[in-house]
């Protein structure tokens, strides 16, 4: 047993107990939340033990410790997470039940804790994981946003947002550390001091706005190891008025100034995916983390260690993206101003301690901050920059001399923009791209330069997902068939052991035991839309699935034009044979992506005349599943036939709910793009649908000015039509103009953007032709259990804790630690 106090009997005690001394109720007279609160304080008692031995253990082998610095973490539900880490999930599931409490409705109490967008924030959580599960120290550095992804509605076939108010019953796994609080200094001047008894010019901030960073800590619990790490979230409080300096004190207006900083700096999470929208409170939202994380990072250092120099034997900086990446002039502040180093010693500390992970080469995704924003903000910060700039323009001047262009190209400051991608890349040690593909288009395409001037720093981390969270608690049934067959559990810390289902692959028993699980949980989605959409849709069906934000580049529209397209044919050849196929959606846009809403609310105009069209007999569903997230997720997943990853090639970095449809045995309908070459790679690509333009097509294109998909529009009158059924009124009750962008975009954009940008008619009749195999490869039964079978079996790789060893092996060397209990 992992832990005596997971007992039945000790466990019902807890529970009650707490259900008494929270709420002075019985276990009859409470509500779901309070046993969900009550179950959760019993699991925090048990993992605290562990926390404490787990710091105790650092103390004593005093280990690198690896700092994930990130603007998100997706975490999603904590219960259930935990249980299953400290593998008593079934034990306390069993208890529960005993008190007449049903364990999954608990679970469905706690909120969903959304600090992330997307897959960053989710890739970000699945790392945290997977760090505590192999035993590493590492700490997740992050904002505790009081508001975070908005919570979408759908009224009327339009998103609506609504915020997400997370924290309003009070979150039971955290901590909050008020005496490690750390103050971050905003805006002021600097006023420059010589010291003639040191020989030293000191930097001094003055008339500064100033907030403290609170942390609050959760719980990161590893796989049935009592490791347990830390995800370390800041809120800010205004610095109370005795704690302003003298010349301060009584300054009424400063400490209501103050007051409203720290209560804006935190209050929500950006909802842009991939996009970069230039906002002044975003950059202070990054330099109050970032400030506090790396003051805490040396502070505890210098705890236990006098030699500031020797900080990269002990530490690591990893920047999730360029959000963080003003940690390298932080670092550099600290060292200069406060450690009292000089240029090149701090900066050899730096360049040893700071890597970089690049996820995205969307151009609109780039963050370049106007330099008399950055400045008038940070300005010490700023000055700290310019140095770094003007000593690696000496360097590359050195490289390339009388290149100017490659100066301009280069440079971190440029055309009154801090370019801070330069930046990570001049200041880290490491810089990675996250799939195969995508690493070789940052060295030779958009990051050609760099890599030119300093190969040994570019390498590549292809994603990964937690087996854990994605199969063990979100599809159990298809968990425990995995075990039974392969006759190990050892899958759960080791992926690889997936490929003992391979000699399955030709086993009609249990073919038809796996598609028996899928079938279940396709039930148990029905089930869930039922309820949720008030749609009926057919567990028989192919269930085809897309879910992910909502991005022009994802190509939703592609896949809901195809819809369009499908329901055309069978209007018109009602006799054709068509295998019946549910089209499942989830996805937000970001609250001012307009183009983006226009799409969800296509989507769903579509969804209401084909679902409510008796001439079809049932044969065609469209289902968009409002607020997609990482809780139901879990639960798409498990119930996905087929996995619709369908970005031009080149746009999608990686993805990663792509290796979640495989876990859970769906293939891949796809482009050769981000980690698709590699999931085809290892599963053959007789095991997936592979279309489309590839991304060396697709770059050459965009290099010579673009396609013309007029040509295509002309040429080909099934795709004609769709495209015209934009603006003829079909899906807009006869309005012309509700989706007259949409079709401008493909046609003729009015924002001087190229015409179909992201190749959606090119690559259409592709798509289509892919979609047809799907179903002749569905109408054969045992062909499709295979494949699916196939998928499940062949996803070893794509675990994070393969990709976490990866990071250990080549970037960050930390030591494994065994928390002795
Ligand atoms: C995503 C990438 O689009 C996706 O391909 C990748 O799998 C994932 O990161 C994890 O590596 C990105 N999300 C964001 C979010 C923001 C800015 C850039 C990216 S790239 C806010």
């Amino acid at each position: 047993m992992y832990n005596p106090r997971f007992e039945k009997e000790t466990f019902k005690k807890e529970v009650k107990h707490n259900v008494k001394t929270l709420y002075r109720k019985t276990i009859e007279e409470a509500t779901p939340q309070q046993l969900f609160q009550a179950v959760s304080y019993a699991v925090k008692e048990v993992i605290i033990d562990d926390w404490i031995a787990t710091q105790n253990q650092f103390k004593k082998d005093d280990p690198k410790i690896v700092y994930y610095m990130s603007m998100e973490f997706l975490m999603g539900r904590a219960l259930g997470n935990n249980l299953i880490n400290m593998t008593a999930y079934k034990e306390v599931k069993a208890a529960l039940d005993e008190m007449g409490i049903d364990l999954n409705a608990i679970e469905d109490e706690e909120p969903d804790p959304a600090l992330g967008n997307g897959g960053l924030g989710r890739l970000a959580a699945c790392f945290l994981d997977s760090l505590a599960t192999l035993g590493y120290a590492a700490y997740g550095c992050g904002i505790r946003y009081r508001y975070g992804m908005f919570k979408q509605k759908i009224e009327n076939g339009y998103q609506v947002e609504t915020p997400d108010n997370w924290l309003k019953e009070g979150n039971p796994f955290e901590l909050r550390r008020e005496e490690y609080a750390k103050e971050v200094r905003f805006g002021g001047n600097i006023r420059v001091e010589y010291d003639d008894s040191t020989n030293r010019t000191k930097f001094v901030q003055e008339n500064y706005e100033s907030v403290l960073a609170i942390p609050y800590d959760m719980p990161i619990v590893g796989y049935g190891n009592h490791h347990v790490n830390t995800l370390r979230i800041w809120d800010a409080k205004a610095i109370t008025d005795f704690q302003l300096d003298s010349f301060d004190r009584g300054d009424y207006h400063k400490a209501v100034e103050q007051e409203n900083l720290a209560k804006t700096i935190v209050e929500v999470l950006y909802p842009n995916d991939n996009h970069y929208a230039g906002k002044e409170l975003r950059l202070k939202q990054q330099y109050f983390f970032i400030s506090a994380s790396i003051q805490a990072a040396i502070t505890k250092y210098k705890k236990t260690h006098d030699d500031i120099h020797k900080l990269p034997e002990k530490v690591i900086f990893q920047m999730n993206d360029t959000h963080p990446t003003v940690a390298v002039a932080e670092l550099m502040r600290i060292l200069l101003d406060e450690e009292e180093l000089g240029w090149n010693e701090a900066w050899d500390i730096t360049t040893k301690t700071c890597a970089y992970t690049n996820h995205t080469i969307m151009a609109e995704a780039l963050e370049k901050w106007p330099i008399d924003l950055f400045s008038r903000l940070l300005p010490r910060v700023y000055q700290i920059i310019q140095e770094i700039d003007r000593r690696f323009l000496i360097q590359v001047r050195e490289r390339y001399p009388g290149n100017e262009e490659k100066v301009r190209k280069m440079a971190i400051l440029y055309n009154g923009q801090v370019r801070m991608a330069h930046l990570a890349i001049v200041a880290g040690f490491s810089v990675n791209g996250v799939a195969r593909l995508h690493t070789e288009i940052l060295k030779n395409q958009e990051l050609r330069d760099f890599y030119e001037m300093m190969p040994q720093k570019f390498n590549n981390k292809t994603n990964g997902i937690t087996q854990r969270r994605f199969l063990m608690h979100g599809n159990p049934l298809l968990a425990d068939w995995v075990t039974e067959k392969i006759g190990t559990k050892d899958w759960i810390t080791d992926l690889s052991l997936m490929s003992g289902l391979k000699k399955y692959a030709d086993d009609s028993k249990a073919l038809a035991e796996f598609m028996d699980i899928k079938y279940k949980n396709k039930v148990r989605l029905a089930e869930y839309i039922r309820k949720h959409n008030g749609i009926e849709v057919d567990p028989r069906s192919i269930f085809d699935v897309q879910v992910k934000r909502l991005h022009e580049y994802k190509r939703q529209l592609l896949n809901i034009l195809h819809v369009m397209y499908l329901y055309n044919q069978i209007k018109e050849h009602p006799e054709m044979s068509f295998f019946p196929r549910t089209f499942i959606f989830g996805a937000k846009a970001s609250a001012g992506y307009i183009r983006a809403k226009e799409i969800i609310k296509l989507i769903n105009s579509v969804a209401d005349i084909v679902n409510n069209d008796r001439s079809i007999n049932g044969k065609l569903k469209v289902v968009f599943i409002e607020d997609y997230r990482v809780s139901n997720a879990e639960i798409i997943f498990a119930a996905a036939d087929v996995s619709e990853q369908i970005s031009t090639a080149s746009k999608e970095a990686s993805g990663t709910g792509n290796m979640k449809f495989m876990l859970n045995g769906a293939p891949t309908l796809g482009t050769m793009d981000g980690a698709n070459v590699e999931i085809v790679e290892e599963v053959g690509m007789e095991n997936a649908f592979i279309f489309g333009l590839s991304s060396e097509e697709v770059i050459n294109y965009e290099n010579n000015g673009g396609y013309h998909p007029q040509d295509i529009y002309n040429s080909d009158p099934d795709i004609r039509k769709v495209v015209d059924q934009l603006i003829n009124g079909t899906y807009s009750n006869g309005d012309h103009e509700m989706y007259r962008d949409l079709y401008n975009s493909l046609l003729c954009p009015k924002d001087g953007s190229k015409a179909d940008m992201y190749f959606i008619l090119k690559d259409f009749r592709a798509y289509a032709e892919a979609q047809k195999k799907v179903e002749e490869a569905y109408k054969d039964k045992e062909r499709w259990a295979k494949m699916a079978l196939l998928n499940t079996a062949c996803c070893g790789k794509f675990t994070s804790d393969r990709t976490i060893q990866e990071y250990v092996d080549d970037i960050w060397h930390l030591d494994k630690v065994t928390v002795e209990i």
